[in-house]
């Protein structure tokens, strides 16, 4: 059989359960989840490689209407999945109404690649709900295969990966055939780190943060590594640390322990938060933190 390969870009709005989709067929950790709008902000290739295949998925932030620079990056990422596809993974989930994006809607359904359309979080639903969801996004997007699934507990993740291997292009693999993803270690450092504080802190916090790992030596026994957190504001740096380091502490804790089932080794974590005035706003800054497509 002829070796097959190529991208399968999955996007949709925020919260829906793209990066669970995208770690549960990397069998990986690779994105982070939280209950949290726009949890993503880059795309993030993952691979599933197999004898005579080679799946290139990407994950990509949640669409928005951009209101700063930060956000326009974000979607400048999901532009690019658009023009590099072979397959487009469209995600809803059950209940929602419309793309927030009217372009990006239309270009899906004016996809000459093929579309597959995965209605998620299906574990809340009942079968009524289900088959009237079905027809709904059958009419919206005529175009498209449509797959009821869970991300979340598995359901119909094998039949969906079947059929994108069996629409794969002809081609040889991209990428050595035990690579999981094109990004540095560093770069899921900053994401598990940038997971935690998403995970304790409310309000703007977690969308003023941005992680910088200064530091990462492999030693034989231990990782050493050394993150900067960085705020907008004064004020913020104060939230982050919290009454006598507390707040501060729990996120390395739990960051630690997480890296150390990433990395497979034991982690040693410092944590600094540093105020980088409006580095959202800035494109320098923002080009620095890799949110820049070339
Ligand atoms: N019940 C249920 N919850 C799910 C399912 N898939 C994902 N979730 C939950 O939905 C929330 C968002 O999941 P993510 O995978 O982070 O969603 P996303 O689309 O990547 O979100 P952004 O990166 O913010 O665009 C998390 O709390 C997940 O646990 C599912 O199949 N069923
Ligand atoms: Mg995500």
């Amino acid at each position: 059989m002829a070796h097959k390969a190529g991208f399968v870009n999955i996007i949709g709005n925020p919260n829906v359960g793209k990066s669970t989709l995208m770690n549960a067929f990397v069998g990986e950790r690779l994105s982070i989840i939280t209950s949290k709008a726009q949890t993503t902000r880059h795309r993030i290739l993952g691979i599933v490689n197999g004898e005579d295949f080679q799946v290139m998925l990407s994950d990509t932030p949640g669409i928005i209407k951009p209101a700063y620079e930060l956000q326009q990056s974000m979607m400048d990422f999901v532009k690019t999945a658009f023009e590099d596809a072979d397959i487009l993974i469209y995600m809803v989930e059950i209940g929602e109404k419309e793309l927030k994006d009217e372009a990006f809607f239309n270009k899906i359904i004016h996809s000459e690649i093929p579309v597959l359309l995965l209605l998620n979080k299906i574990d809340k639903s009942n079968q009524e709900q289900l088959e009237s969801q079905v027809q709904l996004w059958a009419n919206k997007v005529p175009n498209a295969e449509i797959y009821p699934i869970s991300a979340l507990e598995g359901f119909n993740i094998s039949e969906v990966f079947n059929r994108i291997v069996e629409l794969l292009p002809e081609s040889p693999a991209f990428y050595p055939k035990d690579s999981l993803t094109d990004k540095p270690e560093r770069f899921f450092v900053n994401e598990i780190i940038r997971e935690k504080i998403l995970m304790h802190y409310k309000k703007e916090i977690p969308y003023s943060v941005e992680i910088d790992t200064e530091e990462f030596f492999e030693e034989e026994k231990i990782i050493r590594m050394r993150s900067i957190i960085m705020v907008e504001r004064e004020t913020q740096k104060g939230i982050i640390i919290g009454h006598k380091g507390n707040a501060l502490k729990r996120v390395g804790v739990e960051a630690r322990k997480d890296l150390e089932k990433f990395f497979g080794k034991q982690v040693h974590v410092e944590l600094y938060v540093k105020v980088n005035k409006n580095w959202r706003s800035n494109e320098r800054q923002l080009k620095r933190f890799g949110y820049s497509r070339d």
